[in-house]
């Protein structure tokens, strides 16, 4: 056959099948494989009819129709697949050929791959692709990150097919190693507090305003129009308002178990590995687990009694608004922490992030997607080396603007008994961060006390020291390390 392929595709499931569709809108000619053969042919006579889409029915096969440097991108299941593939892959492949896996792959088997495959010479690009079906189809933002040299030969597929923000497309290198699939990560983790948050004006709506679903798409229909402009918004709006063929709402004969797939979990893990306080995604995975305990629940709601009534009995619309500033509020502490997370990733694996330029490949393709996200993008164009997005003066005016209602919509869902793990802990944390002075140093008397741990004393920090608190214990201190 020919090389007359640009790059080869394989996994024909919903992802693959529409980035696919995509490429060749885009000029570009994809060679289909999958691992059950039987599929390439039912593509190419069914999605793909009409197209310039070729099939293969080896791996053989695929690669000879490719052009040089071959590019063969993965959208298989994350895990054993990827390797299998990789393994078949490298000895048809030649110096220089590149391969890419598109799945949400954890990012710690990404940067294995890259080092893996760089040792036979062949370039690994492990890039987050968001945006789900739709995404894949018309426009996914894209993360690749990998090998570097392997960015000038993708650039144009990945850029021509991705969404476009501001004439802009919504895909950049991201960096070495696993950084494209640390960042997708990260944003997964976000996309979990967005849904959250959301869920808790909800809530609020429905349990402390007595709010119909009606009215509620409303709110959401007039939120869309401001700060909180994005799709999950929108989205929230729509599934609000959506009738059964009964004429009731969908929505409300849905069984609250959430589900989840790992990505917010993997988040939460990496940021206690690396000791970030990425406290609102870490709540979101828990309150996901918590829904799911739904027998338990059940019979605790008829034992554990809270206060007596859930409505709030002040001015209704006030408080609705206060709901809207305390969602936009935590949310700002929401990106704050997931920009915390992947500095300190790029600190330790040496990564070059480009902030501003994550913002924007977030900004439009993906779940997360918002106005707001070119908040952030115009912070780190103003400052690159911003420490913390709530240092920025945009985002501090904002916080400032928001906090009272803030404050307001936690305490009155403390009073009321209406859970609101995702608003508390940002204010948790917003209250954290601006203290300069936190109880941690009766925390490292107690651990001295009863662990010899040690402590620094404030006019010495760095000189390590332990006290005999009681008199009969001994001076010897335990090692000092950081878990
Ligand atoms: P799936 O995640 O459902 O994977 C289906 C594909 O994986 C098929 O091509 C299947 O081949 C192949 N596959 C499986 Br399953 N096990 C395999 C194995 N052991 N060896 C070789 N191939 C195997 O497809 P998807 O939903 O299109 O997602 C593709 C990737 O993109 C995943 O990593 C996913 O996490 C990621 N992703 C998905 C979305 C989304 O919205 N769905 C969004 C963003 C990223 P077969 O046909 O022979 O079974």
């Amino acid at each position: 056959m020919s090389e007359k392929a640009d790059i080869a595709l394989i996994g024909l499931a919903v992802m693959g099948q529409n980035l696919i569709l995509n490429m060749n809108d885009h000029g570009f000619v994809v060679c289909a494989f999958n691992r059950s053969v039987e599929k390439v042919d039912s593509f190419l006579k069914n999605e793909a009819k009409g197209t310039k889409v070729i099939g293969a029915k080896s791996l053989e096969e695929m690669v000879k129709t490719l052009k040089k440097p071959r590019r063969v991108m993965m959208l298989v299941k994350a895990g054993s697949a990827v390797d299998d593939f990789i393994i078949k892959l490298v000895p048809l492949l030649e110096k220089g050929d590149i391969i890419i896996d598109g799945g949400n792959s954890e990012y710690v088997d990404t940067t294995r791959r890259v080092k893996e495959c760089a040792e036979k010479g062949i370039l690994f690009v492990g890039s987050g692709v968001s945006g789900g079906e739709d995404g894949a189809r018309y426009g996914p933002s894209l993360m690749p990150g990998g090998n570097p040299a392997a960015w000038p030969a993708i650039k144009p597929i990945f850029q021509g097919i991705a969404a476009k923000a501001d004439n802009e497309p919504c895909c950049d290198w991201v960096g070495d190693g696993g950084a494209g699939h640390f960042v997708k990560m990260v944003h997964n983790g976000i996309e979990y507090g967005d849904m959250q948050l959301i869920c808790e004006a909800y809530h609020l709506m429905k349990c402390a305003l007595n709010m119909d679903n009606s009215e509620m798409s409303k709110v959401f229909e007039e939120w869309n129009k401001g700060v909180l402009d994005s799709f999950l918004i929108e989205i929230t709006k729509d599934i609000l308002k959506f009738k059964d063929k009964d004429g009731k709402y969908l929505v409300e004969k849905i069984r609250d178990s959430a589900g989840q797939k790992g990505t917010g979990k993997w988040t939460a893990i990496a940021a206690l590995d690396y000791g970030m306080p990425v406290t609102l995604i870490g709540e979101s995975v828990f309150s996901r687990c918590l829904s799911s305990l739904v027998e338990e629940r059940h019979k605790a709601s008829e034992l554990l009694k809270g206060p007596p009534t859930t409505e709030f009995k002040g001015d209704k619309k006030k408080f609705l608004d206060s709901i809207r500033q305390a969602l936009y509020a935590s949310k700002i502490i929401s990106y704050a922490q997931g920009f915390m997370l992947m500095r300190e990733a790029a600190h330790l694996y040496n990564w070059n992030l480009n902030y501003g330029g994550i913002a924007l490949m977030w900004r439009g393709g993906c779940i997360i997607r918002s106005v707001f996200l070119g908040n952030i993008k115009t912070a780190f164009e103003h400052n690159p080396k911003l420490t913390n997005l709530l240092l920025d003066p945009f985002f501090n005016d904002a916080i400032q603007k928001s906090q009272a209602a803030w404050r307001e919509v936690v305490a009155t869902a403390a009073v009321l008994g209406v859970p609101t793990p995702a608003f508390s802990t940002a204010l948790a944390f917003y209250d954290g961060y601006r203290s300069k002075r936190l109880p941690a140093n009766l925390l490292q008397a107690q651990r001295d006390y009863f662990g010899a741990h040690t402590y620094e004393l404030l006019n010495e920090p760095g000189k390590f020291v332990h006290t005999n608190w009681t008199g009969h214990g001994g001076n010897v201190s335990a090692s000092t390390y950081q878990a």
